[in-house]
């Protein structure tokens, strides 16, 4: 079989690095397998995508809103029906099961209609003016050239809520996903040429994180950088960003808890924490990796969550009947194995998995076993620390008030949720669990695209991907005054009656 190779993106032309250098992108469920060869780029590549975005710039943002997501319209179109081709890109570049990449591209295409729709609002505010025969009026504006840069957990979703909103808003975009995942977003990127979008407009550049991230996260051009990886990287990119004043939007680590009373529905409960710990691998920023339960239920949950996590099916995620896939590569393995001795070392007592599978046909690929810690401490390591992998920690709480502060006791806050029938306790857990979303009687995965997205402390630096939030972040505010008065006015000073 003759091997692909992938090229950047610049000015409209698909191109080689400046250097010539490429990488591969490898299967994580068989490393035998690479899915493609991608260019190793460098400053100079993401110099060049610079200067394009700049070019294009200029029209693109005189180009009627309604216009410019028209193009969005017809790439979402295309997402659509080439949805099963790129799931399954997506499943053998990235290793979760294909029910989840196709999720993924509808994450995508969801987001796509929702923007495409904003093109005909995209409002500003009119309101009086303190001064008789004078108009005040906000409008927004697009910031200029826009750094992406993406990571591969979910490689085609989060590329489409940074793309699209920056597109609808005039914004000139450079994009560089994660190394481990460049094919799902070359697959959105080559959507977008499909659809129309003009040279210069979009432009993907592929690499690593220290070269090519740099080189976007410093260049002086970029107007704008979108970030969501690690909380370490994240505050590098804000360093970098803060020093020409970017715009700059971090979404970064989790530890998030689901809390279960003992008034709750266990088996809703259970079905819940299993998704949400397990789904992605745990590889997900808004993974379950803390069950807090109630002492009354604290034995049947966990005994009941042990025998089903025991039991789920784990292989290549093409075969439909697989529940989860691997982990995205050697790294992420090892870092699960590492946690595992962590917990083991304070204390916590491992109830299964904790190690990779090493039969034949999971040898070769990054096959991490279901892992479940019981009598986990609050201030322990695997209960404070981000571990993006298929382990969970469940500790006990005695009432509400002991879960909210065992949930907040960490320096993340992206997701959370409580499972009770308890109305007061549940409005009670809404306000005070200090995260960016509390889900009730769900799972902390499953954020819809059109509300805003992210988290408080070390998750995040304020902004909200989704929905309104990522058209506050793209544009920024102009202020229109017209005097109609045919005299000088002061504000502040004249005070007609
Ligand atoms: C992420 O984990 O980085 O809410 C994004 C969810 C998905 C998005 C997750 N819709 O789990």
């Amino acid at each position: 079989m003759s091997r692909k190779i992938y090229q950047n993106l610049i000015d409209g032309e698909w191109v080689d690095s400046e250097s010539g250098n490429t990488f591969e992108n490898l299967n994580p469920a068989d490393t035998r397998e690479v899915i493609g060869t991608f260019q190793r780029s460098g400053r100079g590549d993401v110099e060049r995508a610079v200067e394009a975005a700049k070019r294009a710039f200029h029209r693109w943002r005189l180009t009627p809103a309604p216009r410019r997501a028209e193009i969005l319209l017809r790439a979402t179109q295309l997402l659509e029906a080439r949805k099963e081709e790129y799931a399954r890109d997506m499943t053998r570049e990235m290793g979760k099961v294909l029910q989840e990449t196709r999720g993924d591209v509808q994450e995508a295409i969801d987001t796509g209609y929702y923007f495409a729709g904003e093109g005909r609002r995209l409002f500003g505010a009119t309101t009086p003016s303190e001064l008789p025969n004078k108009f005040a009026m906000t409008v927004r504006a697009p910031l200029g050239v826009c750094g992406m840069i993406t990571p591969w957990n979910f490689p085609m979703a989060i590329p489409s809520w940074k793309l699209f909103p920056a597109l609808v808003c005039g914004n000139t975009c450079v994009i560089k996903p994660a190394e481990d995942t460049p094919l799902s977003c070359t697959n959105l990127v080559r959507t977008l040429v499909d659809a129309g979008v003009p040279r210069g407009v979009v432009n993907l550049v592929t690499g690593p994180g220290s070269e090519v991230g740099t080189a976007i996260t410093s260049h002086p051009d970029v107007r704008a950088v979108s970030f969501t990886g690690s909380t370490e990287v994240g505050r590098k990119v804000g360093e970098a960003a803060a020093g020409s004043f970017k715009h700059c939007s971090l979404e970064m680590g989790g530890k998030n808890p689901i809390i279960i009373l003992d008034d709750a529905n266990l088996d809703l409960a259970l079905d819940g924490a299993l998704w949400a710990g397990f789904g992605t691998s745990g590889q997900r920023c808004t993974a379950a990796s803390r069950i807090i339960v109630q002492k009354g239920v604290y034995a049947e949950f966990l005994g009941r969550l042990v025998e089903r996590a025991g039991t789920l099916r784990v292989g290549n995620g093409l075969d439909e009947s697989t529940e989860m896939g691997p982990q995205i590569n050697r790294q992420q393995v090892e870092t699960s194995a590492r946690y595992v001795e962590v917990g083991r070392k304070e204390g916590a007592k491992m109830l299964c998995g904790g190690e990779r599978f090493g039969d034949d046909a999971r040898r070769h690929g990054w096959f991490f076993q279901p892992t479940v810690f019981g009598e986990v401490e609050r201030g322990m390591r695997i209960a404070q620390e981000e571990i993006f992998g298929p382990v969970v920690s469940v500790m006990a709480c005695n009432d509400l008030d002991d879960a909210v502060a065992i949930a907040n006791d960490v320096v993340y806050g992206l997701s959370s949720s409580i499972y009770t029938r308890d109305v007061n306790h549940a409005f009670r857990a809404m306000r005070d669990l200090h995260a960016g979303i509390t889900y009730v009687n769900a799972p902390t995965i499953g954020a819809e695209v059109h509300l805003p997205f992210g988290g408080t402390k070390a998750t995040g630096n304020g902004h909200r991907e989704g929905g309104m939030g990522a058209i506050e972040f793209y544009t920024e505010w102009k202020t229109l005054y017209i005097d109609y008065s045919d005299r000088l006015q002061r504000a502040q000073i004249d005070r007609p009656e």
